[in-house]
């Protein structure tokens, strides 16, 4: 067995793949590629329907560091790649790559990976991932446990479930009176509950008992409940996907509103 510098280290599949006219074509499943030859990989990939795609590298070898470039065709030829659209490098986790891009229906895109330092041989693996079905997460997240709770600021509150299934919102009531706790705007695959919590008696940073919850009383899958509140009083409210469901269509408006 040949070991040191003369030692062949096997291709990826997809290979020869060195420029745009020598594409793979990504058909929807996870690519296992490295840099053992070569310090760049270039993937075709197209899209029926537009929205918005999530173009990602997951699984590094210790030695890989990726870059993800897109590309829109050439305008007069197609077979080729035209200017750069999005570019990224280190967003993902550890030196992986990470970048969204809203894309049009019935549009092809070249996608090029690189090894960031040029860079070639052992354990420079990478897993390239194009999410057709993308959903942004809302701009609460990442608010999954008591602890990462977003503030209610008295204005209605845009969500969704399009990364997991549990969102967490922290109020503070400085005057007495009944509030109404609503969910509204429902996406067809959401399904929401609404649980409201006391704060933890010894550390009133987490959660304590649940004093009030509700999962179908509003219209459809809607949540609704009353909740008399004491003066200078503070909550968390935890509301969940009670279908389970992530993704797409799961959006929903949460709102409190004085009685
Ligand atoms: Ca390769
Ligand atoms: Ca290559
Ligand atoms: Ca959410
Ligand atoms: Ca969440």
């Amino acid at each position: 067995m040949l070991t040191g510098p003369n030692r062949i280290l096997p291709k990826d599949e997809f290979e020869e793949d060195d420029t745009p006219e020598e594409f793979s074509s990504y058909t929807g499943q996870p690519q296992l590629h490295n840099f053992t030859d070569d310090a760049v990989d270039w993937v075709g990939v197209f899209f029926n329907s537009a929205g918005t795609r999530r173009f990602s590298t997951s699984s590094l070898g210790s030695r890989a560091d990726t870059c993800i470039t897109l590309f829109a065709p050439n305008a007069t030829n197609t077979d080729i790649s035209g200017p750069p659209l999005a570019s990224d490098c280190d967003s993902g986790p550890g030196q992986s790559s990470q970048l969204t891009f809203t894309s049009a229906a019935n549009k092809g895109y070249f996608v090029r990976v690189t090894q960031e330092d040029g860079s070639i041989g052992e354990n420079t693996n990478y897993t390239l991932n194009i999410d057709f079905e993308f959903v942004q997460p809302d701009s609460f997240e990442q608010d999954d446990s008591p602890v990462d709770f977003s503030p209610y600021l008295s204005q209605p509150q845009q969500h969704n479930f399009a990364d997991d299934t549990t969102d967490w919102i922290g109020i503070y009531f400085g005057t007495p009176g009944v509030r109404q706790f609503t969910t509204l705007g429902l996406g067809q695959n959401a399904d929401t509950c609404i649980s409201l919590f006391r704060p933890n008696a010894t550390n009133s940073g987490t959660s304590g008992p649940a004093v009030a919850s509700d999962c179908d009383s509003g219209p459809g899958q809607a949540s609704r409940f009353t909740f008399d509140a004491p003066e200078d009083s503070s909550y968390f409210i935890r509301v969940t996907n009670q279908n389970g469901l992530v993704g797409e269509d799961t959006e929903y408006t949460f709102s409190v509103n004085s009685q």
